[in-house]
This record gives C-alpha cells, structure tokens and sequence, in this order.
C-alpha cells in the first residue's frame, strides 16, 4: 500500500519532467505539437480568490495579497455556526452566515503580516495569517 502511494507521485514527476524537456527542446516546431492534457501543478499562492469558513478554521490558513492591489475574495461559510472574516489592521471586518459567500473587497494599503480572526471564534484558534507584499 504504501509503495504505490509513493510510487505515483513519483511517475507524475517523472512525466512532467519528461513533458518539460520535450517541449523545450521541439519549442521551434510549436505551433504543430498536439494538444496534451497535463495536470497543471496547484500554485494556491498567488491567485487565492476564495476563502472558506469552516466550525473552526479558515481555508487556506495564509493568504498573500499585493499591497495597493484591490482584491476580492469570496468569503464562504462552510460550518454551521456564524463567522467572522476580520482582519482588524486593514479594517475588514464581514460577518459571514452559515451556508451563504459574501464578498470581501481588500486594497492593501500596508505591507506587512496581519492575523485573520473569526472574532466569535478566536480564542478556538479559528485565525489564519493574511501577508501583504
Ligand atoms: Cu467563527
């Protein structure tokens, strides 16, 4: 059992890998190479847009934004129980029901890290980490 779990990360890589260096080095014919379905590698850290609520914790648990960039993100409660989406330094603060997605729109106007709290849920450890580069 745990062979083949370690075996098939390992093939995914190796096949990636292999699809990399084939089509760099036929770059100069690329505009006949046939379409190929490859699983694109998750980046969540750049273009995070939704942010789910969870009875106690928030997912992702770190979120990076650009500072001056104004971003939206879609604040969706998953839990049963009411969150918060606060982030008291940059003046955010939504109130989030059970079972709704409510937008919250954030221009950064200071670099730095600042905590993510659900203000009902804070001292459950119901915080994550919002970066600002
Ligand atoms: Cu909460």
């Amino acid at each position: 059992m745990k062979m083949s779990l370690t075996r098939k990360p390992l093939a995914v890589a190796i096949g990636l890998a292999l699809f990399l260096l084939a089509s760099a080095g036929c770059s100069s014919y690329g505009s006949t190479s046939s379409q190929t379905t490859t699983s694109a590698p998750a980046s969540t850290s750049a273009a995070t847009n939704e942010v789910d609520l969870y009875d106690y914790r928030f997912d992702p648990k770190s979120i990076t934004l650009t500072q001056g960039k104004t971003v939206t993100l879609k604040v969706k409660n998953e839990g049963k129980a009411e969150h918060t989406f606060t982030i008291r330094d940059l003046g955010i603060d939504s109130t989030v029901k059970p079972g709704t997605t409510v937008d919250v729109t954030i221009t950064p106007s200071q670099a730095g890290t600042f905590q993510l709290a659900c203000k009902y849920h804070q001292g459950s450890g119901m915080v994550a980490q919002v970066t600002v580069k």
